[in-house]
């Protein structure tokens, strides 16, 4: 089975520099031979290039506006393409305002794809909702299509910069895994829409086999619709995952992530990995190692590795 991989060296979704290294780490630890190992052919797509742009102001609060919706439209043609040819596409981030262009492209070759969001945080904060203005925390607004024109746009140009994103998803079609520091904005939004989510209470009560069996059941009684895994691997506790810009304590251990993605791919529908916000220059060198060697297993557990 053929494999695209897509590097996503982006960092203008929030504001600390070195998660655009990321692939590159992944890569020197042996991501593409570690793929080549199970059953898949990998292919590397190179790194995607992210070009600067010039005066990007904030628009309102909201940081890199232009920057994250060119660079973000790129990986949208970059995986829709993949997702098109081949039969998984792994996208290695970066940090996760890349899923606005990984989930978009998705969508447009398997639109009854679920998606599957395992983080810390729910990244659904429309720009106006934000309080940080970073967009990575933002990406899932755009997708479901809760958000807005930009407030505070000098022109209708610029008020719609992500007018581009497809509201691909629907609110029955996104399951989160892992969550433990949502905003109020974000909460009133699951609650309303009645967003499949698993908090780590939901962890902690029945257990990762437990959870996944029933975020799966959820979104897809039928089991019968491809699966898109966008893993931001802050939803790991931080003492497996140390070198990530935004750790929350209290969160998935080593073998919960790891189940998860076994789990995940025991059903054989898995179409889609992104692997996003390992940051190998936060903390020191054996944690960035440690960070990297967590998201190498997370990938290789969800293509299929098992322990026996
Ligand atoms: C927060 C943090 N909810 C925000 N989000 C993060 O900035 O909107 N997402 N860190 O990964
Ligand atoms: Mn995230
Ligand atoms: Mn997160
Ligand atoms: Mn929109």
């Amino acid at each position: 089975r053929s494999l695209t991989v897509i590097s996503a060296p982006f960092s203008g979704g929030q504001g600390k520099p070195g998660v655009d290294d990321g692939p590159q780490h992944l890569l020197d630890m042996g991501l593409v031979e570690q793929i080549g190992r199970l059953d898949w052919t990998p292919k590397f797509a190179g790194h995607l290039q992210f070009p600067a742009v010039k005066n990007d102001t904030n628009i309102g609060h909201v940081k890199n506006p232009r920057y994250v919706s060119q660079s973000t439209k790129n990986i949208y043609e970059a995986v829709k393409k993949a997702s098109t040819s081949s039969d998984f596409t792994l996208t290695i981030g970066g940090d996760h305002s890349i899923a606005i262009g990984t989930v978009a492209g998705v969508q447009a070759a398997h639109p009854d794809a679920i998606v599957l969001w395992i983080d810390a945080h729910a990244d659904l904060n429309t720009p106006a909702a934000s309080s940080s203005g970073n967009l990575h925390g933002c990406p899932v607004a755009f997708l479901l299509g809760a958000d807005e024109p930009l407030a505070n746009a000098a022109s209708k140009e610029e008020a719609d910069l992500f007018g581009w994103v497809p509201h691909c998803l629907d609110d029955s079609q996104l399951g989160y895994i892992g969550l433990r520091d949502v905003d109020a904005f974000e909460k009133q939004y699951i609650r309303e829409h009645k967003i499949a989510a698993f908090s780590m209470h939901h962890v902690d009560k029945y257990g990762i086999a437990s959870v996944v069996e029933q975020a799966i059941n959820k979104l897809d009684p039928e089991h019968k619709r491809p699966i898109h895994l966008s893993f931001d691997v802050d939803a790991i506790d931080p003492v497996y995952a140390p070198s990530t810009g935004t750790p929350v304590r209290g969160g998935l251990t080593w073998r919960e992530a790891c189940y998860l993605c076994e789990a995940v791919a025991e059903t054989g529908r898995l179409v889609a990995m992104d692997l996003v916000e390992c940051n190998p220059h936060l903390e020191d060198a054996k944690a960035a190692r440690e960070t990297i060697a967590m998201g190498l297993s997370l990938v290789r557990c969800a293509l299929g590795e098992t322990l026996l």
